[in-house]
C-alpha cells in the first residue's frame, strides 16, 4: 500500500471536497464554509525545505533536478547571491521582492539578473528575495523549495543572506561534494543549522566523479567527519549526482536517472514529510471532515424523521426544541460573563509584568546613569547631557526590545489558557444543544464540528501582527547647563533620572494600551465565533424542520422519493466517513 504523504493528502482533499459537495447539497452554508477552510488549510500548509551548503556544491543544480527543468541559473563560479523560494503554481511565475517592500513580476529569463552575483553585484538592486511559482508535483504537497547562496565564498554578503534565512527553515538539505573535503566554514555553518532545523538531510553530490568502489569510502568518510567536526551522530548521507539527475529528467534517460540516485532522495523526503509534520496535519483534517459529515448526517436523519412523524407530534416536538434553544441562549449570556471575568486574569498578568519590568529597569538604568555621570563629570554641560541621553536611549531600546517578546509570550500563554477553558465550555454547550435536539427528535448524534482551542484568530498575535515600535525619548532641556559645574552637574543628573522614569512610564503605557486593546479585540472575536456557532446550529435545525414540513404537504409518492434521496446522501456520507477513518488509521500505524 502506498502511504506517501502526497498520496494521502490528495485522498483527504478529495474526501473533503465530497463533504463540501454534500454541505452545499444540504444548503448548510456554515458547514460548507467550515470544510472549505479545512481544505484550504491542508492545501496551503507549507513546509520550507531549504538547500544549504558551501558555494559550488551543486545546490542550484540539485533544485533544478528536483523540478526537472533548468529553471534557476547555475555556474562554475560562486553564483547564487539571493534567496529564491519556489512554491507550487499552475503556471510559471517569477516575482522579485525588494528590501524596501515593493515587488515586481519578471520573466524567467530575467531571474539571473537578480539572484546572481554577476547580474546583481553586491545586491545593488536591493533585492530581498525572489519567489517563483512552478507546476512541479513536489511542490504540490505544500513543500517550498528554497535555494540559498553558498556560504564561505569570497562574497561575504552571500553567507550573511543565508544565515539570516535560517529561522525559517523547517528542514534542511545540506549539500556536500565528492570532489571537496568538508571545510571549516561548512562545519561552523552546520553547527548553526543544528539550532534551527529539526531535520537535516545530508547529500553527497557529484558522485559521478567517483568510481563505484570509491563511493562507499567517500560516504563513510563524510559521515565520520560530520560526527567528529560538527557533532551529527549516525546520519544518513545520500549519494547523488544532481547533474546526472537533471540530464536524466531533461533527456528522459532512465539510466541516468537511476544512476543519479535521485529517487532514493525523494523517497526519503516523502517518508519524512509524512512522518513529521504531515501526519499531524492530515489527522487534523480527517477528523474535521468526519465531524462535518456527522453534523450533516444529523440533519439528514432529522429530515427523514420529520417526514415520517405525524404532524401533531412534530408540532409539539418543535415547540419543545424552541423552548430548549431559548433556554440555551440564556445560558450563553451567563457563559459570556464568566469569560469576561476570566479575562481579568490576563490583564492581571500584563499588569504584573509591566510593574516588575518598570521597577527593575528604573533601578538598573539609573545606576548606569550614575556610573556614566561619575565617569564623564569633567565634560562640558552640553557634552555630559548628550552622552547621558545617548546612554538612556540605548539602554531603554535594549530593555524594551528584549522584554517585548517575553511579555508577548506571557500574555499569550495567559490568554490561551483562558480561551482553552472557555472553548471547552463552549464545546460542551454545543454538544448539549445537539444532544437535546437529538433526544427531542429521537435521532442519533455522533460528532460535531468543534470549536478549535486555538484558531489563528484567537491568538493575540494575529490580530495586530507586529507590535508598535518603541516611542523614542524626547530630548531634555536643562536650563542649568550654562551654570557653574557644581550647580549644573547635579541638576543634569537629577533631570536625567527623571527622564528615565518618564520614558519608562510612557513606553510601558504604550505597551499597556496596545496589549489591552489586543486582548479585548481577540476576546470579542472569539466570543462572536461561539455565538455564531450556536445560532448556526439552531437555525440549521429550524431550516431542516421547515423544509421537511413543507415537503410533508406533498403526495406520499413524492415524500417517499425525498426519503430515498436522503437515504442515498446518508449512505454516501457514511462511506466518506469510513474512508477518512481508514486514512487516519493508515497514518497512525
Ligand atoms: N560533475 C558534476 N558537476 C555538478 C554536479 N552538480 C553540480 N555540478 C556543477 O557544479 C557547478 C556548481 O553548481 P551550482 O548548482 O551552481 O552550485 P551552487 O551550490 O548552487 O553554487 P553557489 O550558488 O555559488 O553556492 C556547476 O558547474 C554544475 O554544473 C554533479 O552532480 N556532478
Ligand atoms: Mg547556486
Amino acid at each position: 500500500m502506498d502511504i506517501g504523504f502526497g498520496y494521502l493528502k490528495e485522498k483527504v482533499l478529495n474526501e473533503l471536497e465530497a463533504v463540501d459537495f454534500y454541505a452545499h447539497q444540504r444548503e448548510s452554508l456554515h458547514l460548507a464554509a467550515y470544510v472549505k477552510e479545512v481544505r484550504e488549510k491542508l492545501r496551503q500548509d507549507r513546509f520550507n525545505l531549504v538547500v544549504l551548503g558551501e558555494f559550488k556544491r551543486g545546490k542550484t543544480t540539485f533544485l533544478n533536478a528536483l523540478l526537472g527543468a533548468e529553471i534557476l541559473p547555475t555556474a562554475v563560479v560562486p553564483l547564487t547571491s539571493i534567496i529564491t523560494e519556489i512554491r507550487y503554481g499552475e503556471i510559471l511565475k517569477c516575482k522579485v521582492c525588494f528590501l524596501h517592500g515593493g515587488t515586481k513580476e519578471i520573466e524567467l529569463s530575467e531571474v539571473a539578473g537578480y539572484v546572481t552575483e554577476e547580474g546583481n553585484p553586491g545586491n545593488e538592486k536591493k533585492v530581498k528575495l525572489v519567489q517563483l511559482e512552478y507546476p512541479s508535483p513536489y511542490l504540490k504537497e505544500g513543500v517550498v523549495l528554497i535555494d540559498t547562496p553558498g556560504v564561505g565564498s569570497v562574497y561575504q554578503n552571500n553567507t550573511h543572506e543565508t544565515y539570516n534565512y535560517l529561522p525559517k527553515v523547517d528542514a534542511a538539505i545540506f549539500m556536500l561534494s565528492s570532489d571537496q573535503p568538508l571545510s571549516q566554514a561548512e562545519c561552523d555553518f552546520l553547527k548553526t543549522i543544528k539550532q534551527y532545523s529539526t531535520k537535516t538531510f545530508f547529500v553527497l553530490n557529484k558522485i559521478d566523479y567517483l568510481e563505484d568502489k570509491d563511493r562507499q569510502k567517500a560516504l563513510d568518510f563524510a559521515r565520520k567527519i560530520l560526527k567528529e567536526k560538527a557533532g551529527f551522530e549516525n546520519v544518513d548521507v545520500i549519494p547523488l549526482s544532481a547533474k546526472m539527475a537533471l540530464e536524466g529528467k531533461l533527456e528522459g534517460d532512465e539510466k541516468k536517472l537511476s544512476g543519479s540516485n535521485i529517487q532514493e532522495f525523494t523517497r526519503t523526503l516523502e517518508q519524512f514529510l509524512l512522518a513529521e509534520k504531515g501526519a499531524a496535519m492530515l489527522i487534523a483534517a480527517c477528523s474535521k471532515g468526519i465531524n462535518t459529515a456527522d453534523e450533516l448526517l444529523m440533519g439528514i436523519e432529522l429530515e427523514i424523521k420529520t417526514l415520517v412523524t405525524p404532524l401533531e407530534e412534530l408540532r409539539s416536538k418543535t415547540s419543545l426544541f424552541d423552548k430548549m434553544a431559548g433556554k440555551l441562549c440564556q445560558e450563553k449570556q451567563d457563559t459570556k460573563y464568566i469569560f469576561q471575568g476570566e479575562l481579568d486574569k490576563v490583564y492581571h498578568v500584563l499588569e504584573e509584568e509591566i510593574t516588575r519590568f518598570q521597577k527593575r529597569q528604573s533601578i538598573s538604568i539609573e545606576n548606569e546613569v550614575d556610573r556614566l555621570y561619575q565617569e564623564k563629570r569633567s565634560l562640558s554641560g552640553r557634552e555630559l547631557l548628550k552622552s547621558l541621553e545617548t546612554l538612556i536611549e540605548s539602554k531603554l531600546k535594549f530593555a524594551f526590545e528584549n522584554w517585548e517578546p517575553e511579555v508577548n509570550e506571557k500574555v499569550n500563554v495567559a490568554f490561551e489558557k483562558v480561551v482553552a477553558r472557555f472553548t471547552d465550555k463552549a464545546n460542551k454547550a454545543i454538544e448539549e444543544l445537539l444532544r437535546q435536539s437529538a433526544d427531542i427528535f429521537e435521532i442519533t448524534v455522533e460528532g460535531f464540528t468543534k470549536m478549535d482551542v486555538l484558531t489563528d484568530d484567537s491568538k493575540l498575535y494575529y490580530i495586530f501582527g507586529q507590535e508598535q515600535s518603541m516611542l523614542l525619548p524626547d530630548p531634555v532641556k536643562v536650563g542649568a547647563i550654562l551654570l557653574p559645574r557644581f550647580i549644573s552637574g547635579p541638576r543634569i543628573l537629577k533631570e536625567m533620572k527623571k527622564k528615565v522614569e518618564r520614558e519608562l512610564d510612557r513606553n510601558c503605557g504604550r505597551l499597556r494600551s496596545d496589549y489591552s486593546d489586543r486582548i479585548y479585540k481577540s476576546a470579542m472575536k472569539f466570543q462572536r465565533t461561539f455565538e455564531e456557532k450556536l445560532s448556526q446550529i439552531i437555525e440549521g435545525t429550524r431550516t431542516v424542520l421547515t423544509r421537511a414540513m413543507d415537503k410533508k404537504q406533498r403526495s406520499e409518492k413524492e415524500v417517499n422519493e425525498v426519503i430515498a434521496m436522503l437515504n442515498k446522501e446518508r449512505d454516501q456520507l457514511v462511506n466518506i466517513k469510513a474512508r477518512l477513518k481508514t486514512v487516519m488509521e493508515e497514518i497512525k500505524f
